[in-house]
């Protein structure tokens, strides 16, 4: 397997004087053991990359166009990401899908154009709590991968990200049994069987170890929890 990951979604949250949190967050991991990301609102990515110069900490957008430039006002291209110092990018997060309709179609169109730049996908599944609560768990995350994964899709070019809806900044985190379910069935279903999977969802340093000790949990997609270099810290020292 490879390293783990610990990715920070930020989210739209950050303003220049947050920048600090990246500084701290540098300092407090000199020489990370596993992969460290920070995917901040566009506007950082540049800053980011001038502090994150020199170190091994990775920078990723948090959504891309399918077209690589173009009469496409307000939207951002994953060249522009590369462009701008990101490797990753996360695609079809639960917020995007239900705040921008954004369909599994558009995701795999998405994570094909990133891979076109060279950049990671981050491709997010998850199910609400009706779908769960009507034991839909598996089929719907199962479709959303199958849907939203370009068919050439391998572990150098693609994370897969599990974020259960009802989880996001709720504070409720699956059980570990629950987690350890779709982890499992995710790595049956990935083109790749060394696609990285991460868990995301109320990720806390209270809950970090105890999850990444599951055995197809490859690291976290972090949200409220990142943008703290204390808190980012401590889930990282749990990689
Ligand atoms: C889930 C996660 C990060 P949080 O969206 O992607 O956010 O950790 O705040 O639940």
């Amino acid at each position: 397997m490879p390293c783990k990951l610990a990715a920070g979604n930020w989210k739209m949250n950050g303003l220049r004087a947050d920048l600090e949190e990246l500084r701290a967050l540098i300092a407090a991991q000199p020489e990370p053991d596993c992969g460290v990301l920070i995917c901040p609102p566009a506007t950082l990515l540049a800053p980011m990359a001038a502090i994150a110069d020199g170190s091994r900490l990775l920078l990723g957008g948090q959504d891309c166009h399918t077209g690589q430039s173009g009469a496409h006002t307000g939207d951002i291209s994953a060249a522009m990401l590369a462009d701008a110092g990101a490797r990753h990018v996360i695609l079809g997060h639960s917020e995007r899908r239900a705040d921008h309709g954004e369909s599994s179609d558009l995701v795999a169109a998405k994570a094909r154009a990133a891979h076109d730049a060279g950049l990671t996908a981050i491709i997010c599944v998850g199910e609400t709590e009706a779908e769960r609560d009507a034991g839909r768990t598996l089929d719907v995350v199962l479709g959303q991968l199958r849907d939203s994964t370009p068919k050439a899709a391998t572990a150098a070019n693609t994370v897969i990200a599990y974020e259960p809806v009802w989880a996001i900044g709720t504070g409720r985190t699956p059980t570990l049994a629950q987690i350890a379910e779709v982890h499992d069935a995710l790595r049956a279903a990935v083109p790749d069987a060394e696609i990285s999977l991460l868990y995301g969802g109320s990720v806390k340093p209270g809950n970090a170890a105890d999850i990444f000790a599951l055995a197809n949990v490859d690291g976290a997609l972090v949200g409220g929890a990142s943008l703290k270099a204390a808190d980012f810290s401590a889930i990282i020292a749990a990689l």
